[in-house]
């Protein structure tokens, strides 16, 4: 690790048991992004019905010079939730060599690994990855003459609620020189649940990884086939909720406690928020950025921003 970044995965049990305690009952989506469930991730970003990963990687095709043109040269490029390297490939064809590539991630394993790929497909290129929760990292201050961009793709921002976004981007601002953002636009309401509810299975099993990964670094008993996998969009909060059902009433084991569920009792695993252009321009604007450009694919199914401090 080359930065001193804040690390979060000390509070993996902690927050575990306070969202397992608590009324409703939820977990934090971060905790999805083991090996196991980044894999599955990538999978969902193959998936016919999942959308989001299809436009905005065109949007990035079809942009990347208008993009590179703003980002400017010797840039140092910081990827918040990096995952599996991909999207900045589009980024990097069309950037003046960076002086250095900064992928953060929470999952660890996958992100070494995934940075020793891109070292080999990309020799001359510096990367750093850093394993961290980016949504609490400290980024160091920016040097003088330092031109730092911001890459957070996928709209991995619209996990956060409109609240902890604002707060994101108002942390993330005082370390960047500017930062392009990947966001999910509100649509037809069953485009968006298709994209959560996948005829092949692959978002239910990415839901329910999460209670595969608490029985094995928390020794709990859950059995996955035991809960439901619930995706739901709820047009007024304009957002998707996943949910884990209990099919029956039981009681597990989650580092000696017993966790009561009753026959329907969902866990909230996450939420999944939709924009306007305008709503999000807004929420930067409120965050202290100037929403300089957005770029739209024709349907109006997602969107690219590239906001200045
Ligand atoms: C990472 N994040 C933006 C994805 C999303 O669409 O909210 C995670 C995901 N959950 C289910 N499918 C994909």
């Amino acid at each position: 690790m080359t930065y001193p970044l804040r690390k979060s995965d000390s509070g993996f049990a902690a927050d575990i048991l306070d969202g397992l305690m608590g009324v409703p009952k939820t977990l934090p989506a971060k905790y999805f992004y083991d090996a196991r469930g980044s894999l599955l991730f990538e999978e969902i970003c193959d998936l016919p019905e999942y959308y989001p990963t299809r436009v905005e990687t065109a949007l990035l095709k079809r942009h990347a010079r208008e993009i590179a043109a703003r980002a400017g040269e010797g840039v140092t490029l910081v990827e918040f939730g990096a995952g599996a390297l991909k999207k900045v490939e589009l980024l990097l064809a069309a950037l003046p060599v960076p002086a250095a590539y900064m992928p953060i991630d929470i999952s660890g394993e996958f992100l070494e690994s995934q940075a020793a790929a891109l070292r080999a497909r990309r020799p001359g290129l510096v990367v750093r990855p850093v394993v961290a929760d980016f949504a609490v990292a400290d980024l160091p201050p920016l040097r003088a003459g330092e031109r730092r961009i911001g890459f957070f793709p996928g709209s991995t921002i619209g996990n956060f609620d409109p609240d902890e976004a604002c707060a994101f981007l108002r942390r993330a601002r005082n370390t960047l020189s500017a930062m392009l953002v990947g966001v999910d636009l509100v649509k037809a309401p069953h485009i968006v649940h298709a994209a959560y509810n996948d005829a092949a299975g692959i978002t239910a099993a990415f839901n329910k990884n999460v209670l595969l990964r608490i029985n094995r670094e928390l020794g709990a008993d859950f059995d996955p086939a035991s809960f439901d996998h619930y995706a739901f969009y709820d047009p007024r909060l304009r957002r998707i909720e996943m949910h884990l059902v209990s099919k029956t009433d039981q009681r597990v084991e989650v580092l000696s406690r017993g966790i009561d569920f009753m026959e329907g009792e969902p866990i909230h695993t996450e939420s999944s928020y939709k924009y306007t252009v305008g709503d999000f321009q807004d929420l930067a604007l409120a965050a202290g950025y100037l929403p300089a450009a957005a770029f739209v694919d024709g349907d109006r199914q997602f969107s690219l921003h590239w906001l200045e401090p």
